[in-house]
């Protein structure tokens, strides 16, 4: 079947709950993939940092191979060999003391909402039922009811009603709105470090730190969403790093790369202390904890410890960065971001992000507008400086070919469902 063929059955079966971009990749390596024409792309994505060890690395897949031929899956009605050292790994990994594996990103945040709600009863003594966990405006943790009720983007809520309660919002990046947000029921704050999903918005420097201390004030858990930010992508393992300890979460959710691409896995980790709050039968999963994604996963983490994967995300980041920014083509606004997750805004008076997508995939390069006017970059952080020149020389011819839209249109309506 031809790209055309594949596009029209999957439109015809599938939901059309996206909008992608029409390319149908059959094969990936490193940081190309090659699509079901035989074209091949670079791709500046990496499954919204999923991907962080780019397609197929040999170590990842073997490890998955060796599970798959062992066990995949028990339940959590027995141990498996895998789950304990898995475990035992990330906390040795992040420094943190306890874990609690699921297998979606969502999930993961589900399960920290969950965690913060019971120790705010359990260990801080909150009416039954009040807790409050105080939100960021513009904030993405993923499409649950209970997440997408404090969404502030209507195209993530609307029809989904009604809503959880108990989630007040306050702007991003400013701690005061978060020392006067909080409230006797208040059981924590909970944030990313970057949001990615609003145009890689970078909050001021010391603003992580400022809220980790607000929270020990009011004995209120603070708790990162490093799902899209960790490991490696920012150019520390994770995000928070890059204001040191002082911004020490007391839990974290992670997923997207822990399965190293190859497939889900998720967790939350934190310390007993939180972690005691959980009584056999709580919470659970069919999948949480399996031994394939646990194997997977080890092997990742095998990977972050001796590939230098921060250093090189931090360093491919920064030529990145400098390369974008010496393009200086009118339509740009802004080059921004930590490492290699980066965004380039639009003016608004230029076509939409997407726009610029379409025609960078016409070059041979993948990648995705974050909200209507931000390209978002994101390689694999495996991704050489040659590929990163090459990219380059494809960003430079595209970024400078948009005109300005009229002055009487504006920027044109986005397509339906443009977003995603
Ligand atoms: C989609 C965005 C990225 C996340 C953070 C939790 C989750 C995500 C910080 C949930 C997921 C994905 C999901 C995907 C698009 C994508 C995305 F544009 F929507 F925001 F990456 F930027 N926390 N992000 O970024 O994890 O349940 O998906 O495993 O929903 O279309 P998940």
């Amino acid at each position: 079947m031809n790209t055309q063929e594949h596009i029209a059955i999957a439109e015809q079966y599938g939901a059309h709950n996206y909008h992608p971009l029409p390319v149908v990749i059959q094969s990936g390596q490193g940081c190309w993939v090659t699509d079901v024409e035989g074209r091949r792309f670079l791709d500046m994505l990496s499954a919204y940092s999923a991907l962080n060890f780019g397609y197929s690395h040999p170590h990842l897949i073997d490890a998955a191979i060796a599970q798959l031929k062992k066990c995949t899956l028990t339940s959590r009605a027995f141990h498996n060999d895998q789950l304990g050292p898995f475990c035992k790994e990330l906390c040795e990994l992040s420094g943190y003391e306890a874990v609690l594996p699921m297998n979606s990103g969502a999930e993961a945040c589900e399960t920290a909402v969950k965690t913060a709600r019971k120790w705010g009863y359990k260990v801080k003594g909150i009416a039954q039922n009040q807790a409050e966990i105080i939100c960021a405006n513009n904030n993405f943790h993923g499409r649950t009811v209970t997440i997408i009720s404090f969404s502030t983007d209507a195209q993530y809520r609307e029809g989904f009603g009604p809503y959880t309660p108990g989630f007040p919002l306050i702007p991003f990046g400013d701690p005061a709105a978060l020392e006067r947000a909080i409230t006797k029921n208040t059981v924590a704050f909970f944030v990313e470090p970057i949001q990615a999903e609003s145009g890689i918005l970078v909050p001021p420097d010391g603003y992580l730190a400022k809220c980790r201390e607000i929270c020990k004030k009011h004995n209120i858990l603070f708790i990162l969403d490093e799902i899209q930010t960790g490991l490696c992508r920012t150019g520390t393992l994770f995000a928070w790093q890059h204001e040191g300890a002082a911004a020490r979460p007391d839990m974290m959710c992670l997923g997207k790369a822990l399965g190293g691409g190859v497939l889900p896995i998720s967790a939350i980790i934190t310390s007993w202390d939180v972690m005691k709050v959980f009584q056999p039968g709580d919470h659970g999963s069919t999948f949480g904890g399996n031994p394939f994604a646990c194997a997977v996963a080890r092997a990742a983490m095998h990977l972050i410890k001796t590939m230098g994967l921060a250093e090189r995300a931090r360093d491919m980041g920064e030529y990145f960065r400098g390369k974008l920014r010496a393009i200086n083509a009118p339509a740009v606004k802004e080059v921004r971001g930590r490492g290699l997750l980066i965004g380039v805004e639009i003016k608004d008076t230029y076509p939409q992000a997407r726009w610029f997508c379409e025609r960078l995939m016409a070059e041979g390069l993948l990648c995705k507008d974050a909200h209507d006017h931000v390209i978002r970059f994101a390689p694999p952080l495996v991704i050489e400086k040659s590929d990163i020149d090459w990219a380059i020389e494809r960003i430079a011819k595209v970024l400078p070919s948009a005109q300005p839209l009229s002055a009487d249109g504006g920027r044109k309506p986005a397509m339906a469902g443009a977003g995603h």
